[in-house]
């Protein structure tokens, strides 16, 4: 059997890092790793071959080499599938899909062959032994979720690791949290499932035999869910990292209580975690009591940050408007929480139902949903009626997107930033050539032709005097800056409907 794995293309937004990676030279900022990881549940005999449309095109011939196509996909990269399975069935393939698109809206591909809901752990097995027997059906869904005792090591040999700014591997799934927004305790449950620590390092193993050197996602939902696990996780990652030479350095999503465990970040940062992105949501506490995120109203949220921070870890977070309980300065208070807090990747978002979710169904009982969700919450559109007027809000959103990423504001939470990173310089997966290949497409794009050079001249000028030893990472806040800049001005000239 030849299989053929596809991701499908991300929309332009500003989790796509576009602007920002082409300075580095790379087209993606992760590998799909839910389909490295089926990869490896496939039986060895089979060729394979993945297509990561994000790095490169999928061309007829890709197809037309497959006996079965299998395609992973979120909401956002919907379009695209649609088209991938429309292009492979009229070359007459087969066509299996999963991950979480599948997953919560599996009603809305009535063309895939077969449609995979839940964990492959869970529906794989059973649908190769029925495709062996001539019996495949149309439908699987796993009937629990699974222990992730028998996740194999993903097959990332398969990825083409110079296209990436990154690697990933995934811990942990699951979350034991219940915030009202969310999907993924739909999707992998509130108990949150780790792998064992042997699997971890065999993981760790197999990436490093890949070559890659440099920034690794651990890609969990709370990696700190089941904290018992991580604390016992933490000396063992130090010990293989030491012995190996730092090769990586990690990134991953946490709860906000991990700023309430000084072991566990300390920890953290003897294994070289460099970057917390935390869901912060809002500084409002009757909004998060409405959100359920009664893990974020028990702390000083500021505090939070600052103790993450002093741990030489940079918090990045998301932030989210639109809630019932917002009051009418919600929008000056996300700035200035944002700003006060030193978070230079401030994600903010307008609240989204997303399918399935609890407030998906609270919204529906109360009569307030719209339509279903792109699945891109930045994309300025609501998909319910919310308590603020929409015009009102929306203008609020982008009034907040327009200040924080204005590069006054952006350059100054970048050296707010810079001045808690405290470790030494990250590994890296470039040589020399290719960081100074990339350093002077930064400063010609924005210390040359950006209008806001000055700011950039300064922000350097700092950088060299107060934090040269974190010059790189300098750089790169600055290319993440642009790229965030860029969208939001193509955002506030274009309405979503007509992007
Ligand atoms: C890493 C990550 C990213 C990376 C992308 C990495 C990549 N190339 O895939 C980045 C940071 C870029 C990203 C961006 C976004 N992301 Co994201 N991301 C994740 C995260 C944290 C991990 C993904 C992962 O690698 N998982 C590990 C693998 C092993 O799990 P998996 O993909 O689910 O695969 C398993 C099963 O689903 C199944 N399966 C998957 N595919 C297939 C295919 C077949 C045929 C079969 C049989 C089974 C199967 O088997 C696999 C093994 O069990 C997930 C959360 C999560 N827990 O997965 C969110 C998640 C996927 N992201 C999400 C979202 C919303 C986004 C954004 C839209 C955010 C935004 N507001 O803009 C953007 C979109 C990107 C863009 N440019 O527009 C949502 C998707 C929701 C949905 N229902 O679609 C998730 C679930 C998080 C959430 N809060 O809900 N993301
Ligand atoms: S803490 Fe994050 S992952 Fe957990 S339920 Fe809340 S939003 Fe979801």
């Amino acid at each position: 059997m030849k299989v053929l794995l596809v991701y499908p293309e991300f929309p332009d937004t500003y989790w796509s890092f576009r602007h920002a990676l082409r300075f580095e030279g790379k087209r993606a900022a992760f590998p799909p790793l839910g389909l490295l990881t089926v990869s490896a549940m496939l039986p060895e005999s089979w060729e394979r071959r993945l297509v990561d449309m994000n790095v490169r095109r999928l061309k007829e011939s890709d197809i037309e080499w497959a006996d079965i196509v299998l395609a992973s996909a979120m909401i956002v990269q919907k379009d695209s599938l649609e088209r991938v399975v429309a292009r492979c069935k009229a070359k007459g393939k087969r066509v299996a899909v999963g991950g979480p698109y599948v997953s919560t809206s599996a009603e809305h591909l009535p063309e895939a062959d077969h449609i995979f809901v839940g964990e492959a752990e869970a529906t794989l097995p059973e649908f190769l032994k029925d495709l062996e027997r001539g019996e495949a059906k149309p439908f699987y869904k796993a009937a629990e979720r699974p222990a992730l005792h028998a996740t194999p090591v993903p097959h990332f040999r398969l990825a083409d690791i110079k296209r990436y700014s990154a690697m990933s591997v995934q811990y942990s799934r699951g979350c034991p949290f219940s915030c009202e927004f969310c999907d993924i305790i739909e999707i992998y449950g509130r108990v949150p499932r780790t792998k064992t620590n042997a699997q971890v390092l065999a993981e760790l193993d197999a990436l490093r035999a890949t070559g890659w050197r440099g920034l690794v996602f651990v890609v969990d939902d709370n990696f700190i869910g089941n904290k018992r696990n991580v604390r016992r996780l933490m000396p063992e990652l130090t010990e293989w990292s030491d012995r190996h030479g730092r090769p990586f350095s990690f990134i991953t999503e946490a709860s906000v209580n991990l700023a309430e465990d000084d072991a566990l970040l300390e920890a953290m940062r003897r294994a070289n975690f460099r970057r917390v992105f935390l869901g912060i949501e809002t500084p409002v506490e009757e909004s998060l009591k409405e959100a359920q995120k009664g893990q974020n109203t028990r702390r000083d949220l500021l505090e939070s940050v600052r103790k993450i921070q002093s741990y030489g870890m940079e918090v990045m977070a998301g932030f989210i408007v639109g809630f019932d309980n917002d009051p009418e300065d919600i929008f000056d208070r996300q700035i200035d929480f944002i700003r006060e807090s030193a978070i230079p990747l401030a994600m903010v978002g307008l609240l989204t139902a997303l399918p399935d979710t609890q407030l998906w169904r609270r919204l529906k009982k109360e009569g307030r949903l719209l339509k279903e969700s792109s699945g891109d919450n930045t994309e300025g559109s609501l998909n319910f009626i919310p308590r603020m007027e929409t015009a009102r809000l929306v203008e609020g959103y982008k009034q907040i997107l327009a200040t924080i990423y204005s590069p006054a504001e952006y350059y100054r939470r970048a050296l707010d930033c810079l001045s808690h990173l405290t470790q030494p310089p990250e590994p890296r997966s470039s040589g020399r050539l290719e960081d100074a290949a990339a350093f002077l497409r930064v400063v010609l794009a924005l210390g040359v032709r950006d209008g806001a050079r000055a700011e950039f001249w300064r922000y350097m000028k700092h950088t060299l005097t107060s934090h040269r030893r974190n010059f790189a990472h300098a750089v790169t806040l600055a290319a993440m800056g642009y790229h965030f800049r860029k969208l939001t001005e193509s955002f506030l000239e274009v309405p979503a409907h007509q992007r």
